[in-house]
């Protein structure tokens, strides 16, 4: 008798930078997520999904949970809050390179009487992993018991970067996956819409590109893109930055620091949509943006009902 196929929710959950849209990518085998140095990179739930012998697990990753209290912030603790619930595993991501801080209390304090079996991924081990045990004790304090004695829960040192261990942890995580039809087409890796796709890539290129403080300040909306002849894709998008002073660091001088990120998000929106792309960019500043809803709607930052 061959054995039922699995299909189930997965979400990846933990503070921000710790790895968790690099470990979508190397699970799901593609880029689905964009990735940076920046804490805070990822601003809505993003869906990864993978399809093999054994099943399909549709991936959810998630806004690192902060300590902040605008409007975004706000939208972004709630999507890691939501994701937390109707899912059939959690992938809680912890950074062994650094040292447990608020932010990470504030994380387990949140997902400690989850139902759900978690899996905690203790990442970026390439690193060597120097504050490990510290992750292992805050969860062990958290729940009362030994990890021995836990229920439901797996911990597995891995890097998502290196793909050390990563097939052990999808192994664990097909374990608790419900056995069900598949609720995606095989060949499908993501379900962003393309206007969202290319507002993440350009944004993804700016944090790798600015300064450590700007990102906070940036929104990429586009406000155009069609196809043109279907051969070229024409995408106008613009940069919203809070302050006049930041526009300039956007554009840079003689319009270095524009070019270079129009020129790297063209070339992956190009391989991405498989047609000749037509970027233009845009900066604006907004003055406080991020409380602005009507703003945040245009990015994207809107809760499905
Ligand atoms: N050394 C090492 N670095 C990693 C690993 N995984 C991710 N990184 C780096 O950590 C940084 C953050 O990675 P992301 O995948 O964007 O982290 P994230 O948890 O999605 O961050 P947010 O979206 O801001 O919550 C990037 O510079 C990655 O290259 C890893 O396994 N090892
Ligand atoms: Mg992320």
């Amino acid at each position: 008798m061959p054995k039922e196929l699995k299909c189930g929710f997965v979400s990846i959950i933990g503070r921000p930078n710790t790895g968790k849209s690099t470990l979508l990518n190397r699970l799901v085998g593609e880029k689905v997520a964009i990735v940076s140095p920046v804490p805070q990179t990822t601003r809505m739930n993003v869906r990864g999904i993978l399809t093999d012998a054994r099943g399909q697990i549709i991936f959810v990753d998630t806004p690192g949970w902060h300590c902040g209290r605008d409007g975004l912030d706000r939208f972004m603790n709630k999507s890691f809050q939501n994701s937390l619930e109707g899912v059939d595993a959690i992938i809680y991501v912890a950074d062994t390179s650094r040292s447990v801080g608020e932010e990470e209390r504030q994380v387990v304090r949140r997902l400690k009487d989850t139902k759900v079996p978690v899996v905690m991924a203790l990442n970026k081990i390439d690193l060597k992993g120097e504050y490990l045990q510290e992750y292992i004790a805050l969860w062990e304090e958290a729940k009362g018991i030994g990890i021995g004695a836990m229920q439901d829960f797996v911990m597995i040192p891995v890097s998502g970067r290196d793909g050390i261990q990563t097939d052990k942890l999808l192994e664990v995580v097909f374990d608790f996956l419900p056995e069900g039809p598949f609720l995606y087409p095989e060949d499908i890796v993501s379900d962003m819409p393309d206007k969202l796709l290319a507002s993440d890539l350009i944004r993804e290129k700016l944090f790798c590109l600015t300064r450590q403080e700007l990102p906070h300040s940036i929104a990429v909306v586009i406000e155009e893109m069609r196809a043109v002849k279907g051969k070229t894709t024409r995408i106008r998008a613009v940069i919203f930055v809070e302050r006049d002073s930041q526009k300039e660091i956007v554009i840079g001088e003689k319009g270095q620091m524009l070019k270079k990120v129009g020129t790297l998000a063209r070339a992956e929106l190009e391989t991405i949509l498989e047609t000749k792309v037509f970027l233009e960019l845009y900066v604006k500043a907004r003055k406080n943006w991020r409380d602005d809803q009507h703003m945040l709607a245009d990015m994207g930052c809107v809760f499905e009902v």
